[in-house]
């Protein structure tokens, strides 16, 4: 047995021991689908675009247009990619622990896609629109040339999704925390852990004395029990975690 394979025995062990598994992705979960990250240096998106115009509130309120035409591409790439392993893994865990809370700060829709129920979209999602004006959501808004009106008043809609300087969707937010708080296993997969608050989940969890998983690409620095890290692709380990 390589130290890897010592690493998932032992975290699998504790998996099966568990009452509430809380679990925590970004968009790392989401690249072997094809969806680019945002901080990778050559592909991420931040590394093309100006998260300031495409990303902030006062970006929106400068250029709609450009901002509506980055998310309806965006959400087309997304319809187009199909969940990976990684998804699917997620999914058959909720099957397999007596309770599992999805926490994702992904846009894309791909956990739902995959069959996971009831995820908390912490950053909202690619699929949706909301009226500027009174806040309704709306799923079959479309953008070719035209700004998207609100069907209801003729507003302008805005992407349902959390830019920089927003608040997190209330209800969201406040499942998050209390799974957090709940949890007796966390496992954060696929994030770069720079973007609060949901960066901290992590941090709290550990300190409320949960198993913390931290599985990302890069190199994650030693860890003993009761915090994990796994350095690999969430695609190729997650399968070998979730049997
Ligand atoms: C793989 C892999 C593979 C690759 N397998 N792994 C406290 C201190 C400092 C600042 C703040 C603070 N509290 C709030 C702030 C301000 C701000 C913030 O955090 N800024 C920091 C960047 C400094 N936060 C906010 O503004 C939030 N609002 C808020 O807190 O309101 C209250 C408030 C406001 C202001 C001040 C104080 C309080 C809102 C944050 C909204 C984030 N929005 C975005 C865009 C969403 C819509 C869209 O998609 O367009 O959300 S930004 C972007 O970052 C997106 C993501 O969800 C988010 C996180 O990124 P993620 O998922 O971690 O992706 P990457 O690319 O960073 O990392 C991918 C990782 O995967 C890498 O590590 C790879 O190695 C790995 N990987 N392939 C496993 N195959």
């Amino acid at each position: 047995m390589d130290n890897l394979d010592t690493v998932i025995a032992a975290f699998a062990n504790r998996l099966r021991l568990a009452h509430h598994v809380a679990v925590l992705t970004g968009a790392g979960i989401s690249a072997e689908s094809g969806i680019p990250t945002f901080r990778d240096a050559q592909t991420g998106l931040w590394s093309h675009f100006d998260p300031e115009e495409l990303a902030s509130p006062a970006g929106f309120a400068r250029n709609p247009t450009l901002v509506w035409r980055w998310y309806a591409e965006r959400r087309v790439k997304a319809c187009a990619a199909q969940p990976n392993p990684a998804h699917y893994a997620l999914a058959k865990l909720d099957k397999h622990v007596p309770r599992l809370t999805l926490i994702t700060q992904n846009i894309d829709g791909l956990h739902q896609r995959a069959g996971s129920r009831n995820v908390i979209e912490l950053h909202g999602s690619l699929h949706r629109a909301r009226c500027m004006a009174d806040g309704s959501l709306h799923t079959t808004w479309d953008y070719a040339e035209e700004l998207p009106h609100c069907p209801d008043c003729g507003a302008l809609l805005r992407p349902d999704v959390v830019w920089f300087g927003e608040m997190l969707p209330q209800t969201a937010l406040e499942k998050a925390w209390a799974a957090t708080l709940d949890c007796d296993i966390f496992m954060s997969i696929g994030t770069s852990g720079v973007v609060e608050p949901a960066a901290s989940l992590p941090r709290i969890a550990l300190s409320r004395n949960a198993t913390v998983l931290i599985l990302n690409l890069e190199q994650q620095t030693a860890a003993r029990p009761p915090l994990f890290t796994i350095n690999g692709k969430a695609g190729e380990i997650l399968p070998r975690i979730v049997k």
